[in-house]
C-alpha cells in the first residue's frame, strides 16, 4: 500500500476522529505549508542571510535568531488569514496575537514555538516547530486571556515539525501518535511511523548536567539514580542535544527520560527554562498518547492550570518506568 499523506491518514481514520472536519483539515494543511516554507529556509540557512541574531531580545529574554523571526512571521502571516482561528499565541510574542476582523475568525486557538532550539542553528543541529491546538470554549469577543489559558488536557491536537536529517511531522489528535517524513520528490509528508508507542522503560537519560550545582538535593538524587549502575537496573547512557524537539523525538522513539528540572540560577525563573504552553503541554500530550508520562515533579503536566502565557515549568517526560522513579524520589 502506498504511503499515506497526512490528510489521507486523517480522513482514513475519520470515523473515530471527530476532528477530521473540513476546518481542522484546512488548519493542518496551513501548518504543513508553513512548515515547508520554514524547512526550506532552515535547510539553506548556511547559504542565505538567515543565520545569526537579529539583535532583538524576545519576551523570554533571549537573543532572537533571524530564523526564529522568519519562522514566526511565516506562521503568523499564513495562519492569521486561514479564517480558522480566534487567536494565536507565539513563544516569540509577549501578548496574544489577535485575528484582524477582515480575515474572519474560527473556533480554534493555536499555540506555537516557531523555531525551538534555534540557538543551535549555526551548528546545524536539528531544531523544530512545536504546536498545540485548542477549541474555543465560550464566545467572548474580543477574546480574553482567561479563555485561552486552558489546561494541556484540553488540547484537541499537538505536534512538532523536526528539521533534521529529514524533515518530519509527528502529531496526535488524541487517536495515537503518528509520524510523517517529508518526501521532497512529491512535496508531501508521507506516513513513516504509524501509531508510535514509547517503550515502557529505556536506557537513556537526558538532562543538562552542567546545572548540577543549581539543583536541590532531591533533584541531585534523581540524576544520581540514573548515573549509578545497580544490580537489576540498566546502565543508562546520557544523551543531551540541547534542542527539545530533537531530545524529545529520540526519547519518544527509543524510550528513557528527558528532564529539565527547576534550578536556582535565576530567582525570577525558579521553575526552570521550559514553557508550559509552548513546550511542555504539546510534548506531554504526545507522550501520554504514546503510552508515556510527563510531570513537573509532582503532578501531570496536562493537569496544570496555566496562569500566564509564558509561565515556565519543570519537565520530566518519557517512559513510565523512569518518570515514576522521579515521582517516587520527589515523594509525590
Ligand atoms: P539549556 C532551546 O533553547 C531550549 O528552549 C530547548 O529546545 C532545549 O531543550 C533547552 O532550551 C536547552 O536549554 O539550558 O540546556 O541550554
Amino acid at each position: 500500500m502506498r504511503q499515506l499523506t497526512v490528510i489521507e491518514h486523517l480522513l482514513l481514520h475519520q470515523k473515530e476522529n471527530p476532528l477530521a472536519t473540513g476546518n481542522f483539515t484546512h488548519l493542518l494543511n496551513e501548518l504543513i505549508l508553513a512548515a515547508k516554507i520554514i524547512a526550506r529556509a532552515v535547510n539553506k540557512a548556511g547559504l542565505m542571510d538567515v543565520l545569526g541574531e537579529t539583535g532583538e531580545i524576545n519576551v523570554q529574554g533571549e537573543q532572537v535568531q533571524k530564523l526564529d523571526d522568519f519562522a514566526n512571521r511565516v506562521l503568523i502571516h499564513r495562519l492569521q488569514r486561514s479564517g480558522l482561528l480566534y487567536a494565536m499565541a507565539s513563544e516569540e510574542n509577549a501578548d496574544l496575537i489577535e485575528i484582524p476582523e477582515q480575515f474572519g475568525r474560527g473556533n480554534y486557538f493555536l499555540v506555537f514555538d516557531p523555531l525551538d532550539g534555534s540557538s543551535n542553528i549555526a551548528a546545524n543541529v536539528s531544531i523544530g516547530t512545536i504546536f498545540s491546538i485548542y477549541r474555543r470554549k465560550n464566545g467572548s469577543d474580543p477574546v480574553i486571556l482567561s479563555e485561552v489559558l486552558q489546561k494541556g488536557s484540553e488540547q484537541v491536537a499537538a505536534g512538532y515539525f523536526l528539521y533534521g536529517s529529514s524533515t518530519m511531522l509527528v502529531y496526535s489528535t488524541g487517536q495515537g501518535v503518528h509520524g510523517f517524513t517529508f518526501d521532497p520528490s512529491v512535496g508531501e509528508f508521507l506516513l513513516s511511523h504509524p501509531d508510535i508507542k514509547i517503550p515502557e522503560k529505556g536506557k537513556i537519560y537526558s538532562v543538562n548536567e552542567g546545572y548540577w550545582s543549581y539543583w536541590d538535593d532531591k533533584t541531585k538524587e534523581i540524576i544520581s539514580y540514573f548515573k549509578t549502575p545497580e544490580p537489576g537496573k540498566p546502565t543508562y547512557s546520557l544523551r543531551y542535544i540541547g534542542s527539545l524537539v530533537a531530545d524529545f523525538h529520540r526519547t519518544l522513539l527509543y524510550g528513557g527520560i528527558f528532564m529539565y528540572p527547576k534550578d536556582l540560577r535565576d530567582p525570577k525563573k525558579p521553575t526552570g527554562k521550559l514553557r508550559l504552553l509552548y513546550e511542555a503541554n504539546p510534548m506531554a500530550f504526545l507522550v501520554e498518547q504514546a503510552g508515556g508520562m510527563a510531570v513537573d515533579g509532582e503532578r501531570p503536566i496536562l493537569e496544570i492550570q496555566p496562569e500566564d502565557l509564558h509561565q515556565r515549568v519543570p519537565l520530566f517526560i518519557g517512559s513510565k518506568t523512569e518518570v515514576q522513579k522521579v515521582l517516587e524520589i520527589y515523594g509525590a
